[in-house]
């Protein structure tokens, strides 16, 4: 406890309620319905804070419009440099910001320090990306005039985040829309505001000590009813949603009934492929981070296992005796690997799939236990399973996010693998571990992996920001962070500009007056 108020004092919270923070100030702080927080790791309760209303919501949205006046008239490169100045603040702040996300989330404390690396990173990306938000420019048809594109901020943001990356992912979408010029609105997970809360105090520092206005960035502390809102709402030119598939198809749809743009990074079903010609070695390390770790609820986490028969018995043999000495307990614990399942529902949700896996005619071969007794009282740790399927099965067709590993043996070439590796409806993550070219060349071809990121030699999870994250089919389509992700957050402007004295009409169009 004395560890939480230390993290909680090194990070300068002092508002640990609020239901809404335009920037500089807070807001909704009573009066309202409130929520307990807590942690997965012991089952402490960490905070109560106040749900916004939809009036605290309609209050937001007015600041950020009222902010987006001044926010967009600022250049870009000096949007760039207050970015800069965040991702110093994230750098001072990485260990208490680590440990918070540790300990409202569950995973571990390496993992919470990687998370806030990976805003880091994004941040000294939004910085360069600041002096590049480049456009063509094209030769016209007409003489005398000439052609070029430039992009313009769009507006307000709307940011909805899942627990599992309580704050990376928000940083991803908020610091390229930062240097776009857009103002943002962000509702973290109902599971993990304390984090939320913290990244706020670290932006109102930066907002009063550079006298920027209220409601450039702004946080919303809600539920579904407030990304409701959000959704249906003509003044959130862009909404992007990051979460289950159930929810992206819900804001996806109101976003397009309104003819928004939403950008959605929704469920992963990956899977990695072992040929014959795989290094072992590498793959199991691979393997068991891909899916163990952050006890198997990252989008990206390894959830399928498609091994060619003539060396499932080998692989199946060393991923059990890995999966039998892996250190399960508390996520500040330096020794621990496998830290806590987010909440009791989750671990219920383990529990069915497993059940229900079986039922279809799946083995469990190892793990399924919820763990109990010294270290466990808070009901959320389960020892990660590995379960023998087909890919058919119903429960290997869905993403359940927990650890549960599901290897599938196949025959024949790689082609047969991509034809299992493609038989889900989502399409985010993937990999193959092989050292032969025509293999692994085949998985990058045109009629290989479909999904929206594949790797060779490396796991399904850990993507770096440079690359833009995200995938296909009922993943959503959206792409984020890196590479020319930022085009998203920008409206797109072809311009034709006349230097001559004459008018002359595209497509040689004659018309006299
Ligand atoms: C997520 O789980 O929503 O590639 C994001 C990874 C991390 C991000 C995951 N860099 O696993």
């Amino acid at each position: 406890r004395k560890e939480l108020a230390d993290v909680l004092q090194q990070l300068g919270i002092k508002e640990v309620n609020p239901a809404y923070s335009t920037g500089l100030s807070w807001g909704g702080q009573e009066g309202r319905t409130t929520r307990t927080v807590t942690s997965p790791a012991d089952g402490s309760t960490i905070a109560t804070v106040n749900m916004a209303t939809a009036e605290d919501y309609d209050h937001v949205v007015q600041q950020a419009q009222e902010a987006f006046k001044v926010w967009r008239k600022v250049t870009a490169p000096k949007r760039g440099e207050i970015v800069r100045q965040i991702g110093d603040k994230l750098r001072q702040h990485k260990e208490a910001l680590g440990k918070l996300v540790s300990y409202e989330m569950g995973k571990i404390y390496q993992e919470g320090m990687g998370e806030v690396q990976e805003m880091i990173d994004i941040c000294d990306f939004a910085v360069g990306l600041s002096r590049q938000l480049h456009g063509f420019t094209m030769h016209s048809e007409r003489p005398q005039h000439r052609m070029y594109e430039q992009y313009h901020p769009l507006g307000i943001v709307g940011i909805i985040s899942a627990f599992n990356f309580p704050v990376a992912v928000w940083s991803w979408n908020a610091m390229l829309a930062a240097v776009c010029g857009d103002v943002m609105i962000w509702k973290p997970s109902e599971k993990t505001p304390l984090t939320g809360i913290a990244c706020q105090h670290i932006i109102r520092d930066v907002l009063a000590e550079n006298e920027l206005p209220e409601g450039i960035f702004n946080l919303i502390i809600g539920d579904a009813e407030i990304g409701s809102l959000m959704s249906h709402d003509k003044r959130v030119p862009l909404v992007s949603a990051t979460g289950s598939t159930r929810m992206g198809k819900k804001v996806g749809e109101a976003v397009g009934a309104r003819l928004g743009k939403s950008l959605l990074e929704l469920g992963g079903n990956n899977a990695i492929i072992l040929t014959e010609n795989a290094d072992l070695e590498m793959a199991l390390r691979a393997i068991v981070f891909g899916a163990v770790g952050t006890c198997g609820q990252r989008c990206t986490s390894t959830r399928r296992l498609i091994i060619h028969e003539s060396i499932y018995e080998q692989v199946k043999q060393r991923l059990l005796k890995a999966y039998q000495n892996l250190p399960i307990g508390h996520p500040l614990d330096s020794t621990t690997l496998v830290g806590p399942l987010i909440d009791k529902d989750s671990v219920t949700a383990f529990s069915a799939a497993l059940e229900k896996v079986q039922q279809e005619g799946g083995a469990l071969l190892v793990g399924g236990e919820v763990l109990t007794g010294e270290g466990y009282e808070s009901g959320t740790y389960v020892k990660p399973a590995i379960v023998e399927a087909e890919n058919h099965y119903e429960m290997v067709q869905e993403e359940t996010f927990a650890p549960i590993l599901y290897l599938i043996k196949y025959s024949g070439d790689v082609e047969d693998a991509l034809e299992l590796q493609n038989g889900v409806r989502q399409g985010l993550s993937s990999a193959i571990f092989s050292t032969n070219l025509l293999e692994t060349e085949a998985f990058l071809s045109h009629w290989g992996s479909d999904c929206g990121i594949a790797n060779v030699n490396i796991g399904t999870s850990g993507a770096e920001i440079g690359g833009a994250f995200g995938g296909e089919k009922e993943t959503g389509g959206g792409r984020e962070s890196g590479s020319d992700a930022w085009k998203v957050y920008m409206r797109r402007q072809t311009n034709t500009i006349n230097y001559g004295r004459e008018l002359p009409l595209a497509q040689g169009i004659k018309f006299d007056i």
